[in-house]
């Protein structure tokens, strides 16, 4: 493992890690939200109105990150070994409900807006490993009961997960890094700023393109994830920030 000086680091990632890989982003031009409407789809409304069609979407989205083509990549791997060379150090916070991060060996891993591959009972409340399409018929592993089952994932107005454990770790942290986000949705795109209301944390934001806040971070690198992102760790593994 390699010694450096300081710090805790705290790693944010969205929808643009995953591009490489073959998943679709949200809001660029060929993104999930150019083809369907959020009020469709991504609302606890959506779903009382039209359950059908909210897990029709994600059984689609299910399917191909279960295809054989879709894998982790460079950046995702990259992160991975930061984390194991400095596995006290590195949280890495995903927006993502793909399992790219995990694949890819990362272990110590936050993802705020849920999972794919898990169902949620709304009758009693227990998650379940869920990797295939789930239906109005679908009974919850642990109470048996039919017809309450949700993706486990966070929908506008919902309360993402792990807040407290994220805010406490972004108050202690040295660096902060967003990858491939379009820092649109909150509280994922305040992040920069409590960080920066704290003021000792130096922050970096590495995407394709500027973000929407992109003036609050200190250091912008843009380019492809699979070549900022490994360029990046390789740099704090021997140099530090
Ligand atoms: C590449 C690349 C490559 C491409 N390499 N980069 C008014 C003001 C402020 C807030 C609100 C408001 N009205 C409502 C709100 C709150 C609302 C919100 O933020 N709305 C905004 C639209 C304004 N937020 C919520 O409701 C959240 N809950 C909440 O706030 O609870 C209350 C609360 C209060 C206080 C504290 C805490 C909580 C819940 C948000 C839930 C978001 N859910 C979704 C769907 C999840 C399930 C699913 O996947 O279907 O999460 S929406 C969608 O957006 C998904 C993503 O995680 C999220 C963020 O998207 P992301 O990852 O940034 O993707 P993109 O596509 O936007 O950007 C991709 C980027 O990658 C781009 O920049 C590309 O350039 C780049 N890129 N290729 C590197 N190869």
């Amino acid at each position: 493992m390699r010694q450096r000086d300081t710090g805790k680091i705290v790693i944010l990632t969205g929808a643009g890690i995953s591009k490489e890989s073959g998943l679709d982003t949200f809001r660029d031009p060929d993104g999930i939200w150019s083809r369907v409407r959020i009020e469709d789809v991504a609302t606890p409304e959506a779903f009382v109105r039209d359950p059908v069609r909210v897990h029709d979407f994600y059984n689609a989205r299910r399917e191909r990150l279960r295809a054989g083509s879709i894998e982790p990549n460079a950046a995702h791997r990259a992160l991975a070994r930061l984390q194991a060379d400095w596995p006290d150090d590195v949280l890495v916070v995903t927006q993502n409900i793909d399992d790219l991060h995990e694949r890819a060996g990362t272990t110590t891993l936050i993802h705020m807006h849920g999972e794919i591959l898990q169902a949620r009972c709304q009758a009693c409340h227990a998650v379940s490993a869920w990797p295939g399409d789930m239906t109005m018929e679908s009974a919850c592993p642990a109470c048996t009961q039919a017809g309450d089952l949700r993706v486990n994932v966070v929908w506008f107005g919902e309360m993402p997960f792990e807040m407290d454990r994220i805010l406490e770790a972004l108050e202690a942290c040295d660096l902060f890094v967003a990858v491939g986000t379009s820092g649109s949705v909150y509280p994922a795109a305040g992040f920069v700023r409590e960080v920066r209301m704290i003021g000792r944390a130096h922050t970096a934001e590495l995407n394709l393109v500027p973000s929407e806040g992109h003036s609050l971070f200190a250091e912008r690198t843009y380019g492809p994830a699979t070549q900022v992102v490994p360029d990046f760790v390789e740099r704090l593994l021997n140099e530090g920030w």
